[in-house]
Parts: C-alpha cells; structure tokens; sequence
C-alpha cells in the first residue's frame, strides 16, 4: 500500500443500532473498491469484519474492526463498530479515531435506540460530519422517505436526503435537478444548503436555478462543518448506493491531516487494543503528527517504557498488510508493544511532552455490571489474575475488584460482555471460571445497650484456665467505628490483663453472629471482673472477652448493614416515570430530578445488592439511552423481612446436602 497525500485520507467511523447493516455495508464498501472479489455474509460468519470465533458464536460484532481500503485515489479507515450496548467502549474508541460518522439506520425499523445512543456518543467525541446511511432498502416494508421524515423530526430540517434509490445499482444524487419527479425532496436539500451560505441564500430567495456544481460545493462545506446531515439509501447485499456513499465520504468528509503535519515527530494514541493467539497483543493507533516508520522507537507517556514499533500494519479485519510508514491521520496497527495500554500516548524521540499533553483522555463508559469470577480449580486461580490484568489492559470497560473473602468481581458493562469475558479466558488463556452474582459484603451492628458476663474456667490436670470479665456494649452512629474504655475498680482485673481484653474483642468483631460479616460502629466498655493469682492469663481473658461480646451481641438486638451506593441516572425524559418504579422497587430513594429537554438526571440512593446487576434492566427500559454511574456511600439498616430472606438462604447454604 503506498502512502497518499494527506488530503485524501477519511477516517470513517460505521455506527448505528444492532443489526442496522454496519457490517454487511462495511463488505459491500470492500467489494465495490475491489479489495476483495467476493462478498461474504454476516450469518455465514464470512465478513472481513466479524472475524472473531465469539462473533460468529453471537452473530453479532462485539469489537470494532479497522478495514483499510482505497477509493478513487483516497484511502479510507473504516472503523466498524458493535452497535450492542455492551461494546460501546468500543464506539467510544471509534469516535475518538473518526473524523467521519456513518450513522446506519434501518430502512424498514427507522431511528431505534443504538441510533439514539451512536447520535449522543458522537455529540461528546465531536464527531461532526455525520452522514445517515438508510440501510436494508431492499427489504419489503423498506420506506427512505419515511426514515427521512422521522430524522428530520428527530434531528431536525438539517437531515437532507442526498440521493434516492433509481434503476439498477446506483442511486440517483438530489443535486442533479432533470427528473421533476424529484422536485420537492431536492427543495429540502437545497433549502438546507442556502440556509448554511448567504450568498446562496439570496440566490435562492431570488428563485434562481442555481448549478450543480455550487449546490455540490456548498454540500461540502455544509456537511465538513456539522451543518447539513444527508443521507444516503443503500443495501448492503446488492451494493446499491454503495459507492455513491463512497464517493460523498471522499467528496464531503474532512481530512485528518495535513502534509505539513507528516514532517513533526511522530505522536500517536492508542485507541483501542486486541490480543488473539496467533498474533498476540496488537495496539490500534490514530497517527496524531508527524510520521512512523518500521522501526521506530517510542516512548509511552504513562507507562514510561520504551518501545519500539517493529512492525506498522493496515488493517483488514484480521488481516495485516504490513507497511514501510503510517503518517498524520492514519489508523494502523502495531504489535507486539508490552507496556501499552488502551488510551495511551505515544512519541517518537524529541520529546512533544507538551504536544501529548495537549490530547484529550478517551472518555470511556465506567462498567457497573458486577459478576463473581470463580476458578473451578486451584490451578484456574493462580493463571486467573494475570490473565484478567491483560484483558483488563486493552479494554477500558472492564473493571476488577476484591469482594467478600478475597473473591474476584468482575465489573463488565453488561451481562453479554461478563458472558464473553468468561469464555475468552477459557478459550485464549485456559482459564475455567463460574461467573455468578458477587456476595455483598454485609456489616453487622447492634441496637441496643447491654451488659453481658462470661466466665473463663478451665481446669485440667495441673494449671488451669481462669478469667472473668463483665462487658457493656452500647450502639454508636454510623461510621463511627469501633471503640473501647474500661472503668475497672480496685484491680480486680488486674492492669496487665487489660490489652488482652482489647485484643479479644477486636478480634471477636471479625464475625459478627448474624452472617459473620464484620461488627461495625460499637462501644464496649470493660465494667468488671475478676482473677485467679495463678491461673489467670492473657489468653484466658481474651477467650473470656470474645465469648462475653458474643454473648452481649446477640442480645443487643443485631441487625444487617448493607452497602448503599449513590446512583447518577441520565435518562430519556419521557421514561422518568418507568425509571423511578424500577428504582422503587429496587428499594432505591430518588433524590432529585432534573429534567433537560431530552434527557433527565436522576440522583437516586439504592442498596448494592438490588443494582449490582442493574444495568441490562436499565438498557432494556430506556432501549439503549439510559446510562448511569454509581459509587458506594454509606452503609444503612436491612429492613427486617429483608433480613429474614438474607438469612434463610444463607442456612440453607451452610446446611450440608441443601
Ligand atoms: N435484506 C438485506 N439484509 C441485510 C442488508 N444488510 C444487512 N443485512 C442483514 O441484516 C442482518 C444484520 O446485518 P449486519 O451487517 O450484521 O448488521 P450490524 O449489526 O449493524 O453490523 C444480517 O442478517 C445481514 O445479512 C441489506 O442491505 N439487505
Ligand atoms: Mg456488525
């Protein structure tokens, strides 16, 4: 592949709903530049792009795949992304390395909610030349007229149609005015153009007929700056409209460089990162300035490694055509970069620590979807750790942490990528796991004031066991902690024997008696007791001080703390009322609304155990829109059948043959 002049690169993200034809549009745009002579199917698991052995399992995309392509002297990177929910980090990365959006949407279903969510993700990566491809449309029930009305109710009169459908393969470009049959959808095309341009404006205020070539021009411009939207009619299995799409993201799209920015010292990101057995861990990168040449040395902005770009690849789904240079503008490949992660920054020597600084982070979703990684054996949990780290490095929507006894919780976007997670480590790195609902992790405290005793005796054979203690232990706030104060008088426990009291205690708070979880923000105080001059011992009057709190618990009306999180909710406006039930019956507190025109932010408190697994919920009811983060706040009471329910089924799994 030779290199091309700078004004002649696109870097086109394919984004849009599930299903809406992304792949099969990204085959046909292969086939028609003539990269491959044959076009492959999605359900035959024979696309460039679907390559991976879960995308066929799934028949759906799950990873964005990079597809390098040449059209009519211009070379395209075309980024096809998964339109599930659960993969939009990998639209988030996608964005970040596009300049152009395709926004596909189905000719029979219309605007769905992955259009919804593409449209909003495109909005904060600014993203602003966006072209709709109306997809499917040779299906029965297909309407482009009817998708255009529903756009431009959506997204406003700044939604033109660009072409129609015509005889044979190719569509029919509006800007050409020699069918009348065509009039009034061309007079919403030139009605968008003149409104972006004054001199046109005029011209066309004045009725005048204006030429193609200045309705193309304005087109252009309009379409490179976010003005005017057009959309284009296609089908990806036939090929139609296919390569007038190509030819408006050459005509209308926005180069990513300029030749002049090929000769600075090479600076690139990574935007995405994948790791497949035979080729190991490869680093997708935008090409930010200046040129990289084979070879390369590199320094990494966070890890501070160096490395070294041995090997530049283009990209055709799995395919690696390996290339002298990537230069401004281009999405490449590396391999093999150790200390690399997603996000990073990259320069060649000469330093542009300043220029790095000056890229924005990749702003990644955080994953809320929590799942307990349990190894079938001992050998599973020693490679688990490492393999998670690496997995956990090229996708930033995943997400570790510790939970109750040391288990390993996965945090995944959702329950599909959790499932996908699992048989990856399986499949790439021989790793049996069990992915089941994480344990929470309960406290316990108690309720009332009491004052328990406990006598330590012990005799058996020659010295003995003796140690006598009477204990108070009394409620504090919340988060208080734990403390502890003796009013011992006239020595009857002797001083010495004090700390072992202490010791006793704080180590009887590990387990509480309800679930064994911890005992949290108690007093206990140390009121009286007594010794024996040779059988006393520090020992002694630590089992007396544990068995005394024990006892002094479980009369002092125990209860269960859960952990609460706060929840950030943005969802559509009009399903607020659905969102607020569903957080209702999750034992949820909305705290505030605040309502936008589209989207409304609910601030809500909710316990752990009832949102843990929220997210897939969430997705369904709001079709995709909804979103939200959440971050522990505080611990608070169980409600009792709550309890009750906890307890029961803890029995049941503590009683042997349950
Ligand atoms: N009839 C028809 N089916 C299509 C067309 N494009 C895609 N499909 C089918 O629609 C389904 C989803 O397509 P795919 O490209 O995987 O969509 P993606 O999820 O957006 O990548 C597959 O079964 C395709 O074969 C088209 O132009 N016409
Ligand atoms: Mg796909």
């Amino acid at each position: 592949m030779q290199q091309v002049a700078r004004d002649r690169v696109r870097n086109v993200a394919l984004v849009g709903h599930s299903k809406s034809g992304k792949t099969s549009l990204a085959e046909a745009m292969l086939l028609a530049s003539g990269a491959i002579s044959r076009l492959g199917r999605v359900e035959d698991g024979a696309t460039v792009s679907d390559f991976d052995e879960e995308e066929h399992r799934h028949g759906h995309s799950i990873g964005a795949s990079l597809l390098t392509l040449d059209w009519d002297g211009h070379r395209l990177h075309v980024l096809d992304t998964p339109g599930y929910a659960d993969f939009e980090g990998e639209v988030v990365s996608a964005a970040a390395a596009a300049d152009i959006a395709v926004v596909t949407v189905d000719a029979v279903a219309g605007i769905e909610g992955g259009t919804e969510a593409a449209w909003e993700r495109l909005e904060q990566a600014g993203v602003r030349t966006r072209i709709f491809a109306i997809t499917r449309t040779d299906r029965e029930h297909a309407d482009v007229q009817g998708v255009l009305e529903a756009l431009r109710q959506r997204f406003g009169p700044r939604v033109v149609l660009a072409a129609t459908l015509g005889q044979g393969e190719r569509t029919r470009s509006l800007l050409d005015a020699s069918d009348p049959a065509l009039a009034a959808v061309r007079e919403q095309l030139v009605e968008a153009l003149a409104e972006t341009d004054d001199a046109l404006l005029e011209r066309y205020l004045e009725g005048e007929d204006i030429a193609e070539a200045d309705l193309r021009a304005a087109l252009c411009s309009a379409v490179r700056t976010g003005q005017v939207f057009p959309a284009y009619p296609v089908c990806g299995l036939s090929g139609v409209g296919v390569s007038e799409l190509l030819e408006a993201l050459c005509e209308q799209g926005p180069p990513p460089a300029s030749d002049e920015d090929t000769r600075a010292p090479a600076l690139l990101q990574v935007v995405k990162t994948s790791s497949d057995p035979f080729v190991g861990h490869l680093s997708y990168v935008r090409v930010l300035r200046g040129t990289l040449t084979s070879g390369d040395r590199l320094h990494n902005q966070r890890s501070q490694a160096d490395e070294r770009a041995a090997h530049l690849f283009a990209m055709r789904g799995k395919e690696q055509v390996e290339v002298p240079a990537l230069a401004a503008g281009d999405l490449g490949a590396i391999p093999r970069l150790s200390s690399t992660a997603t996000g990073d920054i990259l320069a060649a020597a000469g330093g542009l620590a300043e220029a790095a600084a000056s890229v924005p982070a990749l702003d990644f979703p955080a994953p809320t979807y929590r799942s307990a990684l349990r190894p079938r054996s001992r050998d599973d949990l020693d490679r688990m750790s490492q393999a998670l780290a690496r997995m956990l490095e090229q996708d930033p929507t995943l997400a570790m942490e510790r939970g109750v006894g040391g288990e390993i919780v996965l945090l995944t976007m959702g329950d599909v990528q959790a499932s996908i997670a699992a048989s990856r480590l399986q499949q790439e790195y021989g790793v049996a796991v069990d992915v089941e609902e994480p344990l929470v992790a309960y406290c316990e405290t108690i309720r009332a004031s009491v004052e328990a005793e406990y006598r330590h005796k012990k005799q058996t054979g020659g010295r003995g066991q003796f140690a006598h203690v009477v204990i108070r232990v009394e409620p504090l706030e919340r988060d208080a902690g734990f403390e502890f104060a003796e009013h011992v008088t006239g020595g009857r426990v002797p001083r010495q024997y004090i700390p072992a009291v202490e010791h006793g205690v704080t180590e009887a708070l590990a387990e509480g008696p309800l679930t064994r979880s911890r005992l949290v923000d108690l007093k206990v105080t140390l009121l009286d007791g007594s010794s024996h001059a040779v059988d006393s011992s520090e020992f002694a009057f630590k089992i007396a001080a544990a068995q005394a709190l024990h006892q002094a618990v479980l009369e002092a009306r125990p209860v269960l703390l859960e952990p609460v999180m706060r929840l950030h909710v943005e969802v559509p406006s009009d399903l607020v009322g659905d969102i607020a039930n569903e957080l209702n019956g999750r034992r949820g507190s909305v705290l505030s609304f605040d309502a936008g025109e589209r989207v409304t932010s609910v601030e809500a408190f909710a316990p752990l155990a009832e949102v843990q697994r929220l997210a897939p919920q969430l997705r369904s009811l709001t079709h995709g829109r909804g979103r939200f983060r959440l971050e522990f706040d505080h611990l608070a009471e169980v409600p009792p059948q709550v309890q009750e329910r906890i307890l029961a089924k803890r029995q049941l799994a503590a009683t042997p043959g349950a």
